[in-house]
């Protein structure tokens, strides 16, 4: 028989786990408590490690050559420029999106986890800073510390200060940027290790989540599942039809039914490095996007413009405050924004990416991260999901960027 691929062993342990956890959850509770004390959680709590232990290292190498690349975009002027800001701008869209229907629709709210768990889990609000208290905060004092003790804004403000100095410095500090480099190398080779793990660690916290809340649990995973994707479309058709209508002034349905072939290839690899070939061929053949801005927009876009991750961050941290009863202020919100934005502007659009991220947007406003393993099971599933949407996004800012150099260029030749 064929090598089952990742995804389908990771849709068979998602269905396995829940009809696993059900089944105990009617019929056999003891028997459930046995198996989670022993194999459920040991299986879903070594995957939640193995993803912790990936957050701060990832985000501080492949921010730093985030930052240090981007530093490069000077000699490509106002290109670069209004790529980069386009790219922030909808990612922070993206997330206030997620955000917002999180918080219309509520997920999470009825909660399956019975009301002591949730008295027990439910956070004591420490005294949230103010806006001014979490901005001065970000400057790290001690940079080791704030490593060591995984403090997201800190070790992103780092990592930009460090990657600005890369990009200042240059030859001087060459063989540093080749240490990031192969240090990002090395985190891109341990997520793809980590992701092996994934059907067992998915087995694992979807059969004890839903043994142990049963059938209810299964319906806020599923208004979860739904809130996500309405948020995609959302996306996909406000923030990318209003680019692709207003700014490249071409009609959206013409750009999704032609880039429609790229987008099954993202969804299918939950790659966007992976479909970058095509991504690229797809845009420059059929929607017309000029070779110069289609290789600098593209890759650019599978590395610092993920949207469709930022908004599945956005929905899954109101969905889990939400299960565990925490009220996010205002202040944390935008903490969740910022810490989302900046923090993907360095991750390669590999399989599983989205998920790291997420721990790390939960560890910036204290929620639990255990809290991901309600949504880790169904994660592969969005994932290919907003795999598509992500490379639909730097497809239509390449297609922006490519037609209004053009315009600029025959400006310039009728000499306005
Ligand atoms: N799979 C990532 C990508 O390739 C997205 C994610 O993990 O959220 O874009």
């Amino acid at each position: 028989m064929k090598k089952l691929n990742l995804t389908a062993k990771i849709l068979i342990a998602l269905v396995l786990g829940i009809i696993t956890g059900l089944a105990l959850n009617a019929f056999a509770p003891d028997l459930f408590a046995t198996l989670d004390t022993y194999l459920f959680s040991p299986l879903g709590q070594i995957f939640l490690s193995l993803i912790n232990m990936l957050v701060v290292p990832i985000v501080f190498f492949s921010l730093v050559l985030g930052v240090a690349g981007l530093g490069d975009t000077k000699k490509l002027g106002r290109m670069g420029f209004k790529t980069v800001v386009t790219f922030l701008v909808t990612t922070a869209i993206a997330i206030t999106i997620g955000l917002s229907l999180g918080a219309i629709i509520q997920p999470g709210e009825n909660s399956p986890f019975t009301a002591e768990e949730r008295d027990a889990a439910s956070f004591e609000g420490e005294d949230t800073p103010s806006v001014g208290e979490t901005l001065l905060s970000v400057i790290p004092e001690n940079p080791i510390s704030a490593l060591a003790e995984g403090n997201m804004l800190q070790i992103i403000a780092f990592s930009i200060f460090i990657g600005f100095a890369l990009t200042v410095l240059k030859e001087k500090t060459k063989g540093v940027m080749n240490l990031f480099e192969q240090g990002n190398d090395i985190m891109m080779f341990l997520v793809g290790i980590v992701m092996k793990f994934a059907p067992y660690g998915t087995f694992g916290l979807i059969a004890s989540a839903l043994g142990e809340a049963g059938f209810e649990s299964l319906q806020s995973i599923l208004m979860y599942v739904f809130v996500v994707l309405l948020a995609l479309v959302i996306h996909a058709i406000v923030t990318y039809g209003s680019i692709i209508f207003f700014l490249a002034k071409k009609s959206p349905i013409w750009f999704y039914k032609n880039f429609f072939p790229a987008m099954t290839v993202g969804f299918s690899t939950s790659s966007s490095n992976a479909t970058l070939p095509i991504s690229m061929e797809v845009a420059q053949r059929d929607l017309k996007v000029s070779k110069a801005s289609s290789s600098f927009v593209q890759p650019l876009g599978a590395t610092i413009n993920m949207d469709g991750t930022a908004i599945m961050q956005g929905v899954a941290t109101i969905f889990i405050a939400q299960i565990y009863a925490v009220d996010l202020t205002f202040v944390q919100l935008l903490t969740v924004v910022m810490t989302a934005v900046l923090a993907s502007i360095g991750t390669a659009g590999v399989p599983g990416v989205g998920l790291i991220l997420l721990a790390m947007v939960l560890n910036s406003v204290n929620l639990p991260v255990a809290g991901i393993g309600l949504i880790l099971g169904i994660d592969r599933l969005l994932d290919m999901c907003r795999t598509a949407i992500n490379i639909s996004g730097d497809a239509a800012v390449a297609l922006f960027v490519s037609e209004s150099e053009k315009n600029k260029k025959i400006k310039e030749q009728r000499g306005e």
